[in-house]
């Protein structure tokens, strides 16, 4: 869908500031999804989106969760005692804004898409590459506190905006399908993305098979805590909250730090371009795991402890096999700003999931110091 003009999108935002109130609209961040812009209204700012409905297909489910989850945080939040660092940290979960006149909370605007309007976290700010150890343990115990925050909200209470959501082995049959249909030339960077993927079928379904086997309970979940989906307190580098809340949904918890694993812990970032270069940075694991334990392992249980440096493994491998995927099938997906712009991306997480394996031990090591530490 092509970008709306300037006209348009103050037109749009002010369906939800009321006409006349928008100062300025422009683009923010990097989603790969939905396209997002910062509105400056004459009541504050706030986050605009056009919700990509080729992915998400039922865009009121998004909003329905939205609610759920902001008042059970609310609640939590208000009864305090949740955890001693919640009391010595603010943290937010952007609220939606309805529109003026109908009090809706999306707005259908006549040059196309469905829109909505949340609430701007004030004096915060997100990283697209980790700054370091210290960052690592604060995006870490982001996602812990997130966590904690939603861990007796009943997995049944939010509806599944994405069906298929990080179950590899569904991504596993899409792959083969593009493979049939696609009109890609192949290439050395192909063969070598197709040889990876062949040599590691058999390993897509080791959550889904635990999880069948009733190892590994059903949770909420965020869906999506990469990197740049952690706000921090512009001054003190806190964690204040998680952003992008369109896959808050049930599933396993190792969805969510595998991925936050495999973005935070990868010093060049998935942007890269330098492929060989990229490596999976144990140091970074170190701190991330041990934020994330201080607070999660309250919870978690000893299975799901076991399984988590799978999940970094898998969650990696699985975002490259989806990368390769669309790049197969002409990028309809994920956004791309070249043709071969989700090949590279695909290399990236390959490589990572190379290196992944590479530490495999050592990480098992990781969790098991981190998860004992917590407990005393
Ligand atoms: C997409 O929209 P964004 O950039 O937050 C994708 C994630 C991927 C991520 C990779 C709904 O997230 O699953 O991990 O790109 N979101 C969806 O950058 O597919
Ligand atoms: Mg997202």
């Amino acid at each position: 869908m092509p970008a709306p003009s300037q006209a348009e999108l103050i037109a749009i935002a002010e369906a939800f500031h009321g006409g006349g109130c928008v100062e300025a609209v422009q683009p923010l961040g990097n989603g790969n999804v939905n396209d997002t812009f910062l509105v400056q209204a004459v009541d504050g700012p706030s986050v605009l989106q056009r919700i990509n409905t080729q992915v998400f297909h039922q865009p009121q489910l998004l909003m329905q969760n939205l609610q759920v989850l902001g008042e059970h945080i609310e609640r939590k939040l208000q009864s305090g005692a949740v955890h001693p660092l919640l009391e010595q940290r603010r943290w937010h979960l952007p609220q939606l804004v309805c529109t003026k006149e109908e009090g809706n909370t999306w707005h259908c605007c006549p040059a196309g898409g469905v829109w909505r309007t949340i609430t701007y976290v004030p004096d915060s700010t997100c990283v697209d590459v980790v700054g370091g150890a210290d960052q690592a343990r604060e995006l870490g115990l982001g996602l812990g506190l997130f966590h904690l925050l939603i861990s007796d909200l009943p997995a049944t209470a939010l509806a599944d905006t994405l069906e298929g959501f990080h179950i590899t082995p569904g991504y596993l049959a899409a792959y083969h399908r593009a493979l049939v249909n696609t009109d890609c030339q192949p290439s050395a960077a192909s063969e070598r993305c197709m040889a990876f993927i062949r040599e590691r079928e058999a390993l897509c379904d080791v959550l889904e098979r635990a999880k069948q086997r009733g190892e590994l309970p059903m949770r909420p979940i965020h869906g999506d805590p990469k990197i740049n989906n952690v706000l921090l307190d512009r001054r003190s580098g806190e964690a204040i909250a998680l952003i992008d809340l369109d896959t808050v949904k049930p599933g396993l918890v190792h969805y969510d730090i595998g991925d936050c694993l495999r973005s935070c812990c990868n010093p060049l970032g998935e942007e890269t371009d330098q492929i060989e270069a990229v490596r999976f940075d144990l140091n970074l694991a170190d701190a991330l795991l041990e934020g994330y334990l201080a607070v999660a392992s309250s919870f978690l249980t000893e299975a799901e402890l076991r399984y988590i440096p799978d999940a970094a493994q898998l969650i990696s491998f699985e975002l490259g096999l989806r990368f390769f995927s669309d790049y197969l099938l002409g990028s309809t997906y994920f956004k791309a700003n070249h043709p071969d712009h989700n090949l590279q991306r695909a290399l990236v997480q390959l490589q990572l999931t190379a290196s992944i394996e590479s530490q495999m031990p050592a990480l098992r090591h990781l969790v098991e110091r981190h998860a004992a530490a917590a407990s005393v």
